[in-house]
Formats: structure tokens, sequence, C-alpha cells
């Protein structure tokens, strides 16, 4: 908890930077390996504490300040994460970006951020956005990162829990991205939890093949071993063969239902890659029961799923003893009350609602956005998340549905609006309705349905190569369709769930 004054003034402690509980770890097994990749250990946690000491140094030589956002735009490396650390060790806010937006994409988020340094990967969009600050290239291994010549280093920065570590980028159903501002207090409390419930123990060996521009990735994965000073294996992406090689030396692994399902098509993957696994974890979208079952059948393994948003860290998650319920996300985790709320009332058990969030795990709000903020809290406090769910009366938690018009594809949201907005603006586009689709791999599929205006011969290729340089490849639509007019009911509202149940086998093939 923060020292508070007479005054009530809450103080600046090192120990309220979220860096402080990895660093503790840290220096009790700095012999201990951190990333290991193919060929052996690439740093101990002795040399993360150096490492993220100089590249901390480095920042603030920069010019970065404590509070200052740093907009990063870097493929996965060790560089990337000790870039991160380093960001969150100086007390500046790392802001993420996934590597697949484009450049246009980019404008709004260099702009809303304000960012006092941008970091880029060569090659990425990050590189050339048009922007006034200063910008730094980033390549992966260690050897050649920018600060590796720096002679000072920067000790832990004492901050208080509510100063920001993060802002996290989330599209919103208006089509326009909000900044969710994660705090130190809210990181702390999220991964001790997480620890305890998912019984982390120090001989623990993460398999780490997330993306880490995600909470997914970055917050729970990496912070749970670095709580623990646990080594990762260290895998830049997600290639089902290389996780069948490696899993054998890992006892955890963490993945959204893709991984799951890509790693079920492989022959290989049987009890014994899997035994010295102890847990494998799914989340960021739903897991289908029958990815779970097969999975407990070939491996022995029963996945436990967790729930959790950008916004809100991890909030729910099936037990690590005990039943572990296919379709269900498990009871709140600890300190974090959910409740669903049905036209404006509490549930009763099994009622479907819509789920309300609070506890330390909740973000301090939108950046630079206080109408947005308010509007998704209610009076007392619980974050409005939009996803539809249920408790049961012993408390579990299953997510029925979304009040937002949102898809996920694999692990990834994608705002509708966003893409009808990309969509629309082409040449030959009167208007566009796009839908979320079963989808055998990414769990939905983006498809566009389209009308063209009056003479156009616009052809659904055309608008998938026109999409190419507005929109990330993962939020294009893997099918077009062009049809004369759009659903309607009698309010004028475009009826998408008509078009859902029109093309609902539109994947069914592949
Ligand atoms: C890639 N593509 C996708 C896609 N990923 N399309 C839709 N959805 C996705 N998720 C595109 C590619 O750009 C390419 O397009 C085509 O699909 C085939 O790509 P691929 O080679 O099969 O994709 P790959 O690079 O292997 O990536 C797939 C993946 C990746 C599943 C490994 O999407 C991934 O790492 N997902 C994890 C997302 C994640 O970490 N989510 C956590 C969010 S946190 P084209 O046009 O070039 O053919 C959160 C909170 C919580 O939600 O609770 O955790
Ligand atoms: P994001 O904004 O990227 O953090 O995505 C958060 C959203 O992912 C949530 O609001 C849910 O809709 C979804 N989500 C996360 N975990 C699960 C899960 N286990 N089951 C179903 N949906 C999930």
């Amino acid at each position: 908890m923060p020292e508070a004054s007479l005054t009530g003034e809450v103080h600046e402690r090192a120990d309220g930077n979220v860096f402080s509980l990895f660093e503790a770890a840290a220096v009790a097994n700095a012999e201990r390996p951190f990333l290991v990749v193919p060929g052996g250990p690439l740093l101990t946690y002795g040399g993360m504490l150096a490492e993220t000491a100089r590249a901390a140094a480095w920042l603030r030589w920069l010019g970065v300040d404590r509070g200052d956002r740093v907009l990063v735009q870097v493929h996965k490396s060790p560089a990337a994460v000790v870039l991160y650390l380093a960001c969150i060790r100086a007390g500046a806010a790392f802001v993420p970006l996934n590597t697949a937006y484009q450049a246009k994409e980019l404008d709004y988020f260099v702009a809303d951020s304000d960012p006092a340094l941008i970091v880029a990967s060569p090659g990425l969009s990050a590189e050339v956005v048009e922007s006034d600050r200063p910008r730094i290239a980033l390549r992966g291994d260690l050897e050649a990162a920018p600060w590796a010549s720096a002679v000072d280093l920067l000790g832990t920065v004492a901050v208080a829990p509510s100063d920001c570590a993060a802002i996290l980028y989330t599209s919103g159903t208006t089509g326009r991205s909000k900044g969710a501002v994660l705090t130190h207090g809210n990181l702390s409390s999220n991964v001790e939890v997480l620890g305890r419930a998912w019984r982390w123990q120090e001989d623990d060996v993460l398999l780490h093949a997330l993306p880490i521009f995600h909470v997914h990735g970055l917050f729970v994965a990496l912070h749970c071993a670095l709580l623990h000073a646990s080594p990762i294996l260290f895998h830049e992406r997600f290639e089902p063969a290389a996780v069948l090689r490696d899993l054998p030396a890992a006892t955890v692994f963490m993945g959204v239902p893709t991984f799951y399902t890509r790693l079920l098509a492989e022959p290989a993957l049987d009890v014994d890659v899997c035994r010295g696994v102890r847990l494998f974890v799914s989340g960021s979208a739903p897991l289908l029961d029958a990815t779970f079952d097969e999975f407990a059948e070939r491996t022995g393994h029963t996945i436990l799923e967790r729930y959790g948003m950008t916004e809100a860290l991890m909030v729910t998650s099936n037990p690590y003893d005990g039943p572990r319920i296919a379709g269900s996300v498990g009871p709140p985790l600890s300190g974090i009350s959910v409740r669903v709320v049905a036209d404006g009332h509490p549930a009763t058990a099994n009622q479907p609602g819509v789920l309300e969030i609070k506890g330390p795990n909740l973000f301090s709000g939108y950046w630079r956005n206080p109408d947005k903020t308010a509007e998704d809290h209610t009076a007392d406090g619980f974050f409005v998340s939009g996803d539809i769910a249920t408790i049961d009366e012993a408390g579990f938690v299953r997510i029925v549905g979304r009040s937002k018009d949102l898809i996920i594809s694999g692990g990834y949201n994608i705002y509708p609006k966003e893409v009808e907005m990309a969509v629309d603006a082409l040449e030959g586009v009167a208007e566009s309705a796009v839908i979320g689709i079963a989808h055998r791999d990414f769990g939905e599929g983006v498809v566009a349905v389209i009308v063209r205006a009056p003479g156009s011969d616009l052809r659904p290729e055309a608008v998938r190569s026109a999409l190419a340089t507005e929109l990330a490849a993962f939020k294009r639509p893997k099918m077009v369709v062009i049809v004369d007019e759009l659903p309607r009911n009698a309010m004028g509202k475009v009826q998408k769930a008509e078009l859902r149940e029109r093309y609902k086998d539109a994947f069914a093939a592949g």
C-alpha cells in the first residue's frame, strides 16, 4: 500500500514500482537463466538487472522522464523485453503497438499518446509514421541494442502505485481506439494474485510464444515468470513445431485458443511431449469445448481457461485444484468482484446479463478521455465490461456473448466499426456491414458485406487489396460479399444478426 502523509497525500516509493517485485526475485536468483533461446541461455536474471538499469539510464539520457510515454512498435525479441522492463523501471509509461499496424493506423496513436520517444523495429510502420518526436531503431539482439555502450545505470525509480506503468490501446465501438491506463498497482496486484492462484513455483519454466504488445503475453505470461525468477523459453513467434520441440523442457504454457487448435493439428502432440508440463492456460477468446476435450484426450491435460481484458487484466480463472469446467472461465480471482446486471438489476443465478468488474486490477481510466472513462463505469465504481455472462450457484462465470460489437480473431480484437469505416471510404462502396463468422483456425473470421455505389463494378479482390495499406492484415476481411442491399429493421438499423445467420457457414470449408 502507498504511504500516506498526514495530509493524505500519496508518496512515491521504490516498492510502489512493479519492477521492484521482479528485482527482489532477480537479486535472490541472479545466476538463474531469464531468457533461453535455442542454443542456450541468453540472459540471466542478474544480467536482466544490469541490462534494464543501463537501458533505463539511456532512456533518461534521451530525455524520457517519469510519466513520459514511450511508444513502441517492435518485433518480439530479447531487446524488446529489456526495453519494456527499462521503461517501467524508469517510471515511464510503456505504450506497445501491434506490429501489424499500418502507418495510417499509427497516426492516431502518435497524436493521442503524445510520446517523448518512439521506438521502432526497422521495416515496421513506426519507422516511417510522421512525427516530430525523437525516434530510435531497435534491432532484436542485445549486443546491438542502442543502450549497449551506455555506461550509466539507473536504479528502480520510486513511483506511487497509482502512477501509469503502461497504456494499452483497445479499439472502441465508435471505431476510435482508447488508451487504457494501467498502473503499477494494477500490475503488481494482478501478478501476485495469479502467482498464487496458479501455484507458481520457483522451478517453473515458462514456454513463451505469445506476442508482447498485449496483456496476455506481457502482463500475464512475462510477469508470472519474472515474479518468481523462472526461466523463459523464449519464442519470437508461435510456431507449433518449435513449441512441440521445447515443450518437454517446460512446465507452463499459455496461449490463445488458436494456439491449441494449431497444436492439435500436429500429429506429434501427445502425452509424452506434455509430460513435464503442469499447467496449460488459455484465454483472450472463448475456448471451444471440442478443443478442451480433444486436448485432454490427446495429452491428459485439462486446459485451465481464464478470462480477462485490457482494462481489467485477469479477472476470473478456473481453479488450479478442483474442477476446470469446459465453457466456464471460473470464479473471480482473489480480491476481485464481479457481478452480472440484467435490465438494470442484479441477475439471478445463471441469468445472462452484462458482466461488471471491480478490484485492484481495474485500470485507472482511458488516457485523456474522462468522458469515456465515466461512461464505462457505474456510480459504485464497477467497470462495465461489455461481455454478456452468467454466474452459477458455485460462482463460476461463463462468457456467453458480447453487448459490444466486437470480433475476436485468433485472440486479436477487431472492431467492425473501424473496418466498416475503412471499407466505406473506398471508391465504389456505398455502404458495408462487417461481421464475425465462426472460423476453425481463428475462432472468428472477418466478413465484409458490401453494397456497391451506383455504377460501380468493384470486385471483392479489389476491396481486399485496397485495404492493404489501410488496415493491419488481421483486421482485413477474410471474405468479401457483394449484395444489393443490407437487411435493416423498421428503425433503419442494419440487422447484423441476420447477416451472421446468412453467412454462418462462410468458413465451414477452411
Ligand atoms: C494473423 N492473421 C490473422 C491473425 N493473425 N488474421 C486474423 N486473426 C488473427 N489473429 C493474418 C495474417 O496477417 C495473414 O494474413 C493470415 O492471417 C495468415 O497468417 P498466419 O501466418 O496464419 O498467422 P500467424 O502469424 O501464425 O499468427 C496467428 C497467431 C497470431 C494466432 C499466432 O494471431 C497470434 O499470435 N495471436 C495471439 C493474439 C494475442 O496474444 N492476444 C492476446 C490479447 S490480450 P494475410 O492477409 O497476410 O494472408 C487479451 C486479454 C486477455 O485479449 O484476456 O488475454
Ligand atoms: P482485449 O480488449 O483485447 O483485452 O480483449 C478482452 C476481451 O476478450 C474480453 O472482453 C472478452 O470478450 C474476451 N475474452 C478474454 N478471455 C476470454 C475467455 N476466456 N473467454 C471468452 N472471451 C474472452
